[in-house]
């Protein structure tokens, strides 16, 4: 009797995101055994891609085991949370050692930290794994992420990289990041960098339009120009797509009848939660977080001071000579620079504390196609870490030392403009403020070590001597060491 064909991996999850990835990998000669919890999604796919390539439909999740290789290979597409543990427990009885169970959600880190360690236990490989491209990203090549072990890696290594999305080079944009959660914590900062991407490309937006008055057509124009610079990117490129966008019920620029509330989804919270814990000063992508949610969260607060709140403004005119417009190029440049620096930056930081050895020159790598952030700057950044090397902070690689050299008075006048104007410009400016602190040789630190020794015996040290002092503010001895 001829034996039962088998799968070369699972997916469970069918809906956008697995139904997706479960069509890219048949699409490239795997086999692969389809299950959804409601049995609806996978007759759905069979029958709309049926055509795609092999598939085996499951009704069960025994049935999914059984129609797969050994060692099995499942790649879980479902709600991140309680839905992935709840799959976790269906599968774990019936799997065996050396099985591997992928988490290809949105997952916080932390949780797959957990599952790898409490799976690793029984001998089942636990692989979280980041995937960016959204939908159309899953279907023809995301940017992927995976973590768990290096061995969970050579068997679902190919097979994940045969679905990435490729460099121009032709490389897969898909590595090994490192143990456990690794992988999901590099495509949270991934998120967290995308956040800061966005809204300094929305700075430059509200600048163009209310500094040189450019209506969006122009700024169409102006971004799709851009994108022939070394801005060149993804989010650039859409940008000028979604400005030269016409409503067609009332004619205006689609951008004028949107309301401006920006939507999150987490990862961007995320993000900046994980680096308050490691202490890691990611300027950029908080103020992204706290700007999205100025927007959306403090909705009616706004409308209040709208009417309330006085502006203080110097009243202008336009400066719509194109010397302004380079000069907010050149501050979204720079600023994206100090958002990209900041995240390599934490992964350094987090690294060490995770005893990853994250390679950041891979990491920039894989985001070069297939995700959101891909970006020309992302070959720089590689260049910058390429074989091991660490500049102390990325902003130190000669390459963008010297731009931003080049750079800095534009990006001081923008965020002059912006200030005096009573335009809000919290990335430009926080991320100049964080170019200065970084090269300041003394900060306002010292007097907060005083004022905390003061009130509390936090107690400081000295620049002339190793130690810790206390002083007695208000004493006759006017310093101890402590
Ligand atoms: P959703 O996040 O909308 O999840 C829907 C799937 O989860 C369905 O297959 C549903 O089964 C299943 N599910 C739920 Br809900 N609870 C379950 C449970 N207790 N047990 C078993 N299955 C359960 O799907 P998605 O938008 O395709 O995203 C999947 C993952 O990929 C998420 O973590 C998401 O954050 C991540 N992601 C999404 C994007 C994107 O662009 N959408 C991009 C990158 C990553 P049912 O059909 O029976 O209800």
């Amino acid at each position: 009797m001829a034996e039962e064909k088998k799968a070369q991996i699972g997916v469970t999850g069918l809906a956008v995101m697995g139904a997706n990835l479960a069509r890219n990998l048949a699409r490239h000669g795997h086999t692969v055994a389809l299950h959804n919890r409601s049995v609806e999604k996978t007759d759905a796919l069979l029958a709309e891609h049926g055509d795609d390539g092999e598939f085996i439909r499951t009704e069960t999740m025994q049935e999914l085991v059984d129609s797969l290789e050994k060692p099995r290979r499942i790649l879980v597409m479902v709600k991140a949370g309680a839905p992935v543990d709840a799959v976790i427990d269906q599968l774990v009885p019936l799997l065996d050692e050396d099985d591997i169970i992928i988490d290809g959600g949105n997952s916080h880190y932390p949780d797959t930290i957990r599952r790898e360690a409490a799976l690793a236990e029984k001998n089942i490989h636990f692989v979280g794994v980041g995937v960016s491209g959204g939908e159309e990203g899953a279907l023809n090549g995301p940017s992927i992420m995976p973590g768990g072990s290096a061995k969970s890696y050579e068997s679902l290594g190919p097979l994940l990289e045969d679905i990435s999305a490729k460099a121009d080079d032709g490389t897969p944009c898909c590595a090994w990041i490192g143990t456990d959660g690794a992988g999901h914590f590099v495509k949270m900062v991934h998120n967290g960098i995308e956040y800061a991407d966005m809204q300094v490309i929305g700075e430059a937006y509200e600048l163009l339009r209310d500094v040189a008055g450019q209506e969006p057509g122009d700024q169409a124009n102006t971004f799709a120009e851009w994108n022939r610079t070394e801005l060149s990117s993804y989010l650039i490129e859409i940008t000028a797509e979604v400005l030269k966008q016409v409503d067609a019920r009332t004619g205006k620029p689609l951008v004028d009848v949107i309301v401006d509330a920006a939507g999150m989804k987490g990862t961007g919270t995320w993000t900046v939660m994980a680096a308050l814990d490691l202490g890691s000063p990611v300027t950029a992508i908080a103020e992204s977080v706290f700007a999205r949610a100025l927007s959306s969260t403090e909705r009616e607060t706004r409308l209040e001071a709208q009417k309330t709140l006085a502006a203080g403004v110097r009243e202008s005119d336009t400066v719509g000579d194109a010397a302004f417009v380079e000069d907010v190029r050149r501050a979204l440049y720079c600023s994206k620079l100090v958002a990209y620096a900041q995240g390599m930056e934490m992964l350094a930081t987090a690294s060490g504390e995770h005893n990853w050895d994250l390679k950041l020159d891979t990491i920039a790598s894989l985001w070069r196609a297939g995700c959101i952030i891909r970006a020309e700057l992302l070959q720089d950044i590689m260049a910058a870490y390429k074989d091991g090397a660490e500049p102390r902070n990325l902003l130190f690689a000669p390459v963008f030392r010297d731009v931003i050299e080049e750079y800095l008075p534009s990006w001081r006048r923008v965020v002059v403009e912006a200030t005096e104007r009573g335009i809000p410009a919290p990335v430009f400016s926080s991320s100049l403020a964080y170019y200065d602190g970084l090269r300041r040789p003394r900060l306002n630190a010292a007097l907060t070590q005083g004022l905390r020794d003061y009130f509390g015996a936090h107690t400081y040290g000295r620049i002339d001597t190793d130690g810790a002092f206390h002083t007695l503010w208000s004493g006759d001895r006017s310093e101890i060491d402590s």
